[in-house]
């Protein structure tokens, strides 16, 4: 992932293309890659970012979870107009803070077409997270077909994307292990809250292509440990709409932040992350082996 350090930031939005899963496709993002580049700075530090749009059409950027003045929050109609065609709007701010954050368009559906990038602040004084080698996963749900005619299928019929509906079928089968009034009875609940069992995501892995700093899992994206590291991961998540369990089969976790803030250190197997959160975890693999990262 390209890595922008200091106090002075250019950033360029554009369309360009690029590889999902080995097929080519279109983004629209921040310096031509998507994630877009890391931007690494320290708290309390004047930062500048100048941001130049070369789309046609108006763009901005949304820094989630700095505590910026208003006019510098990047919220097109709400506290500045948006940044034109051609334009550059020019970011300035110092914020109180340290941690995990992240960036993204707040135009449009461009945070779907990978408008999207890591933020990290470095603490002023020492860093209570201790760690030797330390990696930025960017979680995002990639979409070849184009978000706006995605939106308006699930505008016209929110179920529109899911495939997994229940059948005749099912219900048969409800009934004749469960008995017809209870397969009745469960319908009819369903039926009240006016919700489909199988409704877990309206979009799903049918539509979306999982990706984690724009690689899809047949790419292949990896780090190297070493026995006896510790490594921190900041793992982001600048989906869309997916809500991710995350685990890593064979290694605890020890989650050491959330949403930017430091926590009491709390070693789980799996936890999960949903859209727009961040949480730093400590891995300390013993053994000289490959570990899977899941997303699921
Ligand atoms: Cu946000």
């Amino acid at each position: 992932m390209p890595y922008l350090t200091g106090t002075d930031f250019d950033l360029t939005v554009s369309r360009f293309p690029i590889r999902v899963n080995g097929r080519m496709t279109h983004a629209v993002g921040v310096n031509g890659t998507v994630s877009a580049p890391l931007i690494r700075f320290r708290e309390g530090d004047d930062i500048t970012l100048r941001v130049h749009n070369t789309l046609s059409k108006d763009t901005s950027i949304h820094w989630h979870g700095l505590l910026v003045p208003f006019q510098m929050d990047g919220v097109p109609g709400v506290t500045f107009p948006g940044i034109v065609p051609g334009e550059t709007f020019t970011y300035r701010f110092s914020v109180p803070q340290n941690g995990t954050y992240w960036y993204h368009s707040h135009s449009g559906l461009q945070e779907q077409m990978g408008h999207y990038g890591p933020i990290i602040i470095d603490p002023k004084g020492a860093d209570p997270v201790v760690y030797d080698r330390e990696y930025v996963l960017v979680l995002g749900d990639w979409t070849f077909m184009d978000p706006h005619r995605l939106f308006a299928k699930l505008k016209k019929n929110g179920e529109s994307l899911n495939y997994r509906q229940r059948t005749l079928r099912d219900f048969v089968q409800d009934a004749s292990s469960g008995g017809l009034g209870s397969a009745l009875r469960d319908r009819a609940m369903w039926g009240r809250m006016r919700m489909a069992p199988r409704d877990i995501a309206d979009v799903d892995g049918e539509t979306y292509t999982y990706v984690i700093n724009g690689h899809a899992t047949a790419d292949n994206w990896n780090g190297v440990v070493l026995p006896g590291e510790r490594v921190r991961l900041r793992i982001i998540n600048a989906a869309a709409m997916t809500i991710f369990n995350v685990r890593m089969p064979g290694l605890p976790m020890t989650i050491v932040q959330a949403d930017g803030l430091n926590v009491q250190p709390l070693e789980v197997d799996e936890f999960q992350i949903g859209v727009a959160e961040t949480y730093d975890i400590v891995i300390e693999p013993k053994e000289t082996r490959a570990f899977a990262f899941v997303a699921e």
